[in-house]
C-alpha cells in the first residue's frame, strides 16, 4: 500500500516544510490544504513535489462551505470554491479531491434533513460533473455524526450514492469515524471495497496508530482481502480540544511527527504479517 498523511494536521506551515518532514519516513503521497492562496504559483508547487519525489495523492474537502445549505447563496458560494480547488486540483496533476456534501461541524439540519439531503444531492452531483471535465475523481469522505449530519456513516453515504448515481463519485472511509459509527468496521470496508478511492486512519481517539483502541490487523487485513491498493491516508492529531485546529500546545507539531513515524512503522510491520 502507499502511504499519504493530511497536510493540514500540521497546522498549515508551508507546503515543503510538510514536505521535508514526510521525506524522512518514506511517505509517498500528500493530501493537501484546499486554500486558493496557496497555489498561486502552481508550477512551483508541482516542481516540490517532483523535487521531493512525494506525489500529491488528494485535494482535501473545503470544510467550512456548506454546499446543502439551504439558503442559496452559502450554497452557490461553497460551490464556487469547490469549483476553484478542482480546477486547481488539475493544474496541479492530482487526480481525486475530497467532499463532505454539508459544512464540517454543523451536526443538525436548519430547514429540514429531507430538503437538505436533496440540496446536498443535487450540489454534489453537479460538483461530480464539473470534476469529471477537470479529470478529478470526486470523493465523499464519511465523517461522523458528532461533526456532519448528512452521510456520517457507510449506509448512508451508499444511499447518498445511489441517489447521486453519477460514475465520476467515489467514497473514502476513516478508522476514526467508523470507530464512532459502524458496528463493524471491516464489514463497512467490504460494503465500499468498490467504489473505495482512499483511506483515512487514525486511532480511536484520533491520535497515532497504537495510542488508542483499535485493532488496526484486522483493518488492514480487510483491505489487503478486498484488493485495495489505493493510499493509506495517515490523519493523527495532537491531544487537545478543538478537532478543527490542529496546534494546540507549543510540541504539536512534534508530537503528530512522532505519530507519522510511529504509525507508518505499524502499519507496514502488519502489512508484512497479515
Ligand atoms: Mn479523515
Amino acid at each position: 500500500m502507499k502511504y499519504s498523511m493530511t497536510q493540514w494536521i500540521f497546522g498549515g506551515e508551508p507546503l515543503e516544510q510538510t514536505l521535508q518532514r514526510l521525506k524522512k519516513y518514506g511517505f509517498d503521497g500528500i493530501e493537501l490544504i484546499p486554500e486558493p492562496d496557496r497555489f498561486k504559483d502552481t508550477k512551483q508547487v508541482r516542481s516540490l513535489f517532483d523535487k521531493y519525489g512525494i506525489e500529491p495523492s488528494m485535494m482535501d474537502l473545503t470544510p467550512f462551505h456548506d454546499l446543502s445549505h439551504p439558503d442559496e447563496a452559502q450554497r452557490k458560494e461553497a460551490i464556487e470554491i469547490n469549483k476553484k480547488m478542482l480546477q486547481i486540483t488539475n493544474e496541479i496533476g492530482c487526480n481525486k479531491m475530497l467532499v463532505c456534501g454539508t459544512a464540517v461541524g454543523r451536526i443538525a439540519a436548519i430547514s429540514s434533513y429531507e430538503e437538505e439531503w436533496q440540496l446536498g444531492v443535487d450540489s454534489v452531483r453537479l460538483l461530480a460533473d464539473y470534476a469529471a471535465k477537470q479529470g478529478v475523481l470526486f470523493v465523499m469522505e464519511v465523517i461522523n455524526h458528532y461533526e456532519t449530519c448528512l452521510y456520517y456513516n457507510v449506509d448512508r453515504a451508499l444511499q447518498f450514492m445511489a441517489d447521486l448515481d453519477h460514475e465520476n463519485v467515489a467514497i473514502m472511509i476513516d478508522t476514526y469515524h467508523m470507530n464512532i459509527e459502524e458496528e463493524d468496521s471491516c464489514r463497512a470496508i467490504r460494503r465500499v471495497a468498490d467504489k473505495l478511492a482512499n483511506f483515512h486512519i487514525s486511532d480511536s481517539n484520533r491520535l497515532g496508530v497504537g495510542h488508542g483502541h483499535i485493532d488496526f490487523f484486522p483493518i488492514v487485513k480487510a483491505l489487503k482481502e478486498v484488493g485495495y491498493d489505493g493510499y493509506i491516508g495517515l490523519e493523527p492529531q495532537a491531544p487537545g480540544p478543538n478537532p478543527f485546529e490542529a496546534i494546540k500546545a507549543d510540541d504539536s507539531k512534534e508530537t503528530v511527527e512522532a505519530y507519522l513515524k510511529e504509525s507508518i512503522d505499524i502499519l507496514r510491520a502488519i502489512e508484512a504479517a497479515v
